[in-house]
């Protein structure tokens, strides 16, 4: 058994109606915790709408690549293209940690599967969720989730807005 923590990310289409189908599946992969959904400011070059994020833990008989070809699953579920790299998605499931069920951490510099994920540590979209549901969870080589939110700028932290309330 492993457990994973997923990012995932909508900013096409409905963007709710995306992530709640793809939580819900992942009932059936072991879903131990569920972020609500937080409405953030599309990151990277390239211009676009706002993203809804939320992170999820899960813990199931995968290794770290089963749990890539579940994300992969989960996005062309939703109707996912790929297009520009970085650009607008209905539906984007990132692999941000795995870990063994002794607390090993899987490292891996594949391209096709890197872990950790490469940009998490310095994303408020994964953070600040991720942070709601373990925040004493480790990034292996960058350090607590709870000490990477604190070190963000704070306008990073203020500009991901919880949005379920909202709706
Ligand atoms: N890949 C390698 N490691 C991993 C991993 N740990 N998890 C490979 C998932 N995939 C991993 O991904 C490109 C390649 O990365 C895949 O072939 C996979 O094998 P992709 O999903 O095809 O393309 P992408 O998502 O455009 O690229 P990438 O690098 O995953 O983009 P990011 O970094 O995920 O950025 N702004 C906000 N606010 N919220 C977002 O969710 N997401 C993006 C996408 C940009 N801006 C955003 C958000
Ligand atoms: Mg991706």
């Amino acid at each position: 058994m492993t457990r994973a923590v997923l990012s995932l990310g909508s900013n096409l289409g409905d963007r709710a109606g995306a992530l709640r189908t793809a939580i819900a599946a992942l009932k059936d992969d072991g879903l131990v915790a569920r972020s609500t959904l937080y409405e953030t400011p599309p990151w990277g070059p390239v211009e676009q709408g706002a993203y809804l994020n939320a992170v999820v833990v899960v813990r199931g008989p995968r290794d770290a690549r089963g749990w890539l070809t579940r994300a992969h699953e989960l996005e062309q579920a939703a109707g996912r293209t790929r297009d520009v790299r970085w650009g607008p998605r209905t539906l984007d499931v990132d692999v941000v940690t795995v870990t063994d069920d002794d607390g090993t951490p899987v490292l891996s510099d594949d391209p096709e599967l890197t872990l950790p994920h490469p940009r998490a540590h310095e994303r408020a979209f994964v953070l600040v969720p991720w942070a709601t549901l373990e925040p004493s969870a480790v990034v292996p080589g960058r350090g607590r989730v709870a000490d990477l939110v604190a070190a963000l700028p704070r306008e990073d932290v203020e500009s991901v807005v919880r949005w379920e309330h909202l709706h």
